[in-house]
Formats: structure tokens, sequence, C-alpha cells
């Protein structure tokens, strides 16, 4: 039988177990990604593990999220992350050089190898043929150590794509199709993988866009074939030595396969508070809009702005609004600049920002109260802008610029004949915001500030559980309502006693202080539970408070992982309905949890105290077990090392 692009990829880097749906395997990992936010964990943990220099063919360590700098934080957390690179053989792209997923698909993806990366939107290397997957710091970490990286064995999605795009609709409004059809859980356990005459019509940077926003079905990864468009991308980045074709084979089978007409969408919009309340931009058109920001790891490429600064040449910016570009890396900016595009937009009156993740994450460019914000980034979760209560769309590049030109949310199409644009047959290359690693490294310094806390210890799996459900939650809940992130927050993101103080404090704010008068603690939640970003402080924040378990209807994929790789214990509902038989404030027993846990038991007992014995699902490989057993990954790594010794 043929196989898919991504069984090819996986085939020819498995390590351990086998190609079977649902199974886990180990793969080898060729390239690492780390930002700063979820980067100073990743180097901790590395260097807890021992190893002088990383061991992966690449690894770049990015500074993208925390550029702001009110006080020593951020900048002292650069100056480590800069002094760790130099020390253990990490390339290191300097702040101000753009967003790890823009710059690492620029300068580094090279299609059918892999990338492990501490980002959720890891995946947009998947845009040049690579197989790329969003993870835990640890989990990075560990890849970087030389260590496979462990996953289940996804279904993959076929989507095939046939006819042309009309003026105006671009790759984005492709996705948001596809996440109005199949919801922000629709993806989790499986690959999504496009095919079909479709494709060919679609540049890398469309692919790549494409790819990005996989990430918010809940999607472990996309990936594109590599091809004439791959190679003529690869060209224009002087790096043609590393293209390689890369196409599923035309008798491979999907789990599942998805037709789309490319000449049948329209311009598409996701409206406040999920990246999948998506409906077409017509439907919501004439609401007043007060700010527009361009930009994020899903639309902030060269292409992107270009389309933003032709749309607005003989227009202008409507005076209710404020236009924000945040170009994705350097070579987007200088490249803007030297074309010309830099100067329509500051002609027009746009702010035009530094390269980074800025306002997507919080950082910044938080909306005025009450109004609507139109962003071209990945996200939309409640409150996640920096302002309560916040109303934040999601659209294309071109739906963001045709209502920043006239004040309302306008569909493209009204604003008449759409402007041809070009790309630069090659790029103006210049790498002077990336340091390659020195060979000679033995005196490096490695520079940490006071905010740098070494990391927790923590206790191995007790053989009886009994804890207080802490928290109960709904559906859907995601990393941001569990560690918020914003200006405030994410500074604290390499000090895990001052970050737990915040977790869940965007739904509970006595979260924090309840927990330090528990002894044990368990959260109960509803289905795809942690959707959203790779942040490991979702589970360690929990974890430090003591959370040993969480009783939810389903995990979202990297979450899931994190819990396990901190020792908390991540159980399912067997039947739904038991979710309406548990309050907050109950105290549960889970009798034999220890035992369970080594013993392979798929099952468990939930004493609820004055109430119900529920059923419940431990879904976990014989190494989650081992590792879960031991109170976390870090322990057990530590235990088997001792073994070999
Ligand atoms: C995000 O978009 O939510 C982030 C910030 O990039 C996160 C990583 C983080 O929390 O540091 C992600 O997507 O993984
Ligand atoms: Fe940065 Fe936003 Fe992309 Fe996350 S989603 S990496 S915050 S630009």
């Amino acid at each position: 039988m043929g196989l898919t692009a991504t069984e090819k990829i996986l085939n020819s880097h498995l390590i351990r177990g086998e190609m079977v749906s649902g199974s886990q395997i180990a793969i080898q990992i060729d390239q690492t990604l780390t930002q700063d936010a979820t980067g100073t964990m990743a180097c901790l943990e590395f260097e807890a593990m021992g190893i002088p220099g990383v061991k992966t063919e690449l690894s770049v360590s990015y500074v993208d999220h925390n550029l702001l700098q009110s006080d020593f934080r951020n900048a002292d957390d650069h100056r480590f992350l800069q002094s760790f690179a130099a020390r253990h053989g990490i390339h290191f792209s300097r702040p101000g050089n753009g967003i790890c997923h823009q710059v690492h698909l620029e300068r580094f993806a090279a299609p059918g190898k892999t990338l492990l990366g501490s980002d959720s939107h890891t995946p947009t290397a998947g845009g040049c043929g690579m197989l790329a997957i969003g993870a835990g710091g640890l989990d990075v970490a560990m890849a970087m150590a030389g260590q496979p990286f462990y996953l289940t064995v996804p279904q993959i999605v076929g989507i095939h794509l046939t006819g042309e795009l009309g003026p105006w609709v671009s790759a984005r409004d492709i996705i948001l199709e596809i996440l109005r059809q199949m919801t922000v859980k629709g993806g989790v356990g499986k690959v999504i993988e496009y095919f079909g005459p479709g494709v060919a019509r679609l540049s890398v940077t469309d692919r790549a866009t494409i790819a990005n926003l996989g990430t918010e079905l809940g999607a472990t990864s996309t990936v594109f074939p590599s091809d004439g468009k791959t190679r003529e991308f690869l060209c224009s980045q002087k790096r043609e030595g590393v293209w390689q074709g890369l196409e599923a084979d035309p008798d491979a089978r999907y789990h599942e396969t998805i037709d789309m007409d490319l000449s049948s969408l329209e311009p598409m919009i996701a409206c406040p508070s999920s990246p999948d309340n998506v409906v077409p931009v017509r439907g919501v058109a004439g609401r007043p809009v007060s700010q527009v920001i361009i930009g994020s790891c899903a639309n902030s490429s060269y292409r992107d702005i270009s389309i933003a600064a032709s749309a607005l040449e003989s227009r202008g910016i409507d005076p209710s609004v404020d236009l924000e570009i945040n170009p994705g890396s350097g070579q987007v900016l200088e490249n803007a600049d030297m074309a010309g595009v830099l100067r329509k937009l500051i002609h027009a009156g746009a702010r035009i920002q530094q390269c980074g993740c800025l306002g997507c994450i919080g950082m910044g460019q938080a909306p005025a109260t009450g109004t609507i914000s139109l962003r071209t980034f990945t996200r939309n979760f409640p409150g996640r802008s920096g302002t309560k209560d916040d109303q934040v769309y999601l659209c294309s590049p071109e739906t963001a610029v045709a209502s920043a030109i006239r004040g309302v949310i306008t569909d493209p199409r009204d604003l008449g004949e759409a402007p041809e644009i070009s790309l630069p047959e090659v790029y103006l290359i210049n790498d002077n915001g990336i340091i390659p690693p020195r060979d000679d490294r033995s005196d490096v310094m490695i520079i940490r500030g006071p905010n740098i806390k070494p990391l927790p210890e923590f206790d191995p799996l007790p053989e009886d559980l009994e804890a207080k459900v802490l928290l109960k939650v709904g559906d859907n809940i995601t990393t941001d309502h569990i560690m918020p992130a914003g200006s405030k927050i994410l500074p604290l993101r390499s000090n895990v006693p001052a970050i737990s103080e915040y977790a869940f404090s965007a739904i509970d704010p006595g979260f924090s202080s309840r927990a330090r008068e528990t002894d044990s603690a368990i959260i109960v939640g509803g289905e795809n539970y942690g959707q959203g970003s790779s942040r490991e402080h979702a589970a360690l924040a929990p974890r430090y408070l003591g959370v040993r378990a969480k009783l939810v209807k389903s995990f979202a994929r990297i979450h899931k992982a994190n819990l396990i790789n901190f020792g908390i214990v991540p159980i399912t509902f067997i039947d739904p309905d038991d979710f309406d038989r548990i309050r907050q404030g109950d105290t549960v027993t889970i009798p034999g949890l220890r035992a369970a846990m080594l013993n392979g038991s798929e099952t468990v007992e939930v004493d609820i105290k004055g109430g119900k014995t529920i059923q419940a699902r431990m879904e976990l490989s014989e190494r989650d077990r081992l590792i879960l057993a031991s109170g976390s990954l870090l322990n057990w790594v530590k235990t088997q090392n001792r073994k070999n010794v």
C-alpha cells in the first residue's frame, strides 16, 4: 500500500514502536526550536540532564515573545538565553529578529526533516514539507539532548485541494473554512496533510499560514508536499541545496479525506472568542472597528504586508482605526524597506512595530474598552489581548486592511479590483540577526539574572490519592485560562514559585490561595481540556501548587503530555454524565493509584466522599506510567541514568 507524505517522514525517523494508529512511537528529531517564553525553562531542564552540547543537527533559540522590557527580568532572560546558546552549541536569534516560526521557515526549514519546537505553532514549517511538531519545553530539551520524541501514531487526514482562490481570497480563508468545519478539537490525534492540484497554486508562504493554523484544530501537525513551489521558495532564500521532493504515493490511504474547491471559497472571519467561531465576512460586515493589526506567526510575511501596502496606496486608513503592522522577521522588514512597501505603509499612517509576537500574546497592543479589534493573529481566546471582555476577530490580511480602510468590518471584495503584488525572486538575505555557535565553547559563562530560579523538585506518586476538587471547569479550557500570559505574567516564566501565584487567575483569582491551604488537589474539566499553547507552565504551576490529577472528558495533546512530564495524572471520564456527579469542593480518593499506574491498569475508581464511586480511564503508555510513578520526567530520567552507571 502506498504511503502518505507524513508516513514517509515518520518511517524514515522511526526509532521505536510500530506505525499502528493509536500506539506510541519514538521518532528521531533533526532540529529543535525554542522561544524565550518557554525557552528559559527548556534550558534549565536541558542543564539538569548534564549534557555539554546539543546533539541535534540544528537547534535554534529565538527571542520573540518577551520583548517589552519594563524591568530587568526579560532583559536578563535574553542574556541568559544568548549565553546558554553560545555555551551549548545553539544558534541564537536576537530579540527583534523576528517570530521563531517565520524566521525558521525562511532560514532553516528543510523538506523531509523533523522539527520539534517548544511552541504550539511549530507546524508552520510543515509548509516547507517538514514534519514539525509543537511540544512542552521538557520534551524539546530531551530532543536537544539527542533523545527521541514520543508520540501517538496520528491518524492522517487528507485535504484534497482543487481549483484556484478568487481575488481577495487567500490562504487564511482556506484554514478559516477548515476551522469552521472541523472545530478546535477536530484535529486532536491527527496530522492534516494537503494534496491535490490546488496545492501547486499555493506558495510556501501560503502553505505556512495554513500549517500554522492547523494548530488551532488541535492537530499534531500539518504537512504539505515538497514540490516545485518548495524549491522556488528555497531558491528565494538561497537554500536550494536542502530541497528534496516529498509527496504522497498515488495509492496512499488517508483515514479521512476532505475535498475543498478553492474557487468556491470567500473571505471568512473568526468571531470572538474562539478561532473556530468562523462565519463569512459578509455575515458581520459593517461592525465598527477601532484597531487592526497585521502580524503574528500566521500572517506577517512579506506577501501579507505587501498586500496591505498596495491596498492602502490610493485609499488611506479610516480616522477611527489604529492600523499596526508587526512584521514577522527582520528579513520581511528589510525587504519591505528595499521594495518601497514600508514607505507606503508609513505614508498611509500605519504604526510599524518591531518584529515579534507583541500583541498576539498580550505584550502590548491591547485594544480599547468595548471596541472591536481585527487581527491576522492565531488566537482570540477571551482576554488574551490584555483587555477584559475584548472583542477580537481573526481574519486574512486582505480583510484586515479593507476594514482599516473603511473603519468597519469589510469584505475585501467590496474594494474593487484586487492589487497585484510580486514577491522577490531572491530575497535580500541577511543573517546578522542570527548568531551561530562557536566551535570552542569551553570558556563561555552563562549569565543568570536573579529572576531565574532553579527547577522545583517533585515527589513520586503516592500509593493512594486523596485530593480536594479545587476547581471544576467546562469545555475547551485553554492554557491561557490555566496559566495566562501577557506583559505582567510572562516575565515570570523562569520563576515557577512566582508564576504559580497566577495559575487560573483569569477565571478563578482565589485559586492559588486555596491551593496553598490544600495538601493535594484535583481539577475537573470538560472536553478538549488544555487546548492552545505548548506552555508547560500550565502543568508546572498547578503541580507546584499541589495538583496531582486532572479528571476531564478529553485532553488536548500537548497539555496532556506536559501533565505527564510534571507528574499530574491525566484521567478521563468513561461515562461523560459522571461529570455532573462531582462538584468543586468535593473530596475524592483514588485507592491504589500508584499500583494501578504501574500494573498497566486502564481504569481506576474515583470515590467521591459522601457520593458515588465512578469509573475513570487512564490512557497511558508504559513509559508515561513510569514517568508518572516517578513524579516527573526529570525524576525518571535521573533514575534511568543511575541504573546505567
Ligand atoms: C501562544 O501563542 O500561545 C504562545 C505564547 O506562542 C505559546 C507558547 C507560550 O506560551 O510561551 C504557544 O503557542 O505554544
Ligand atoms: Fe507568537 Fe502569537 Fe505565534 Fe504564539 S501565536 S508564536 S504568541 S505570534
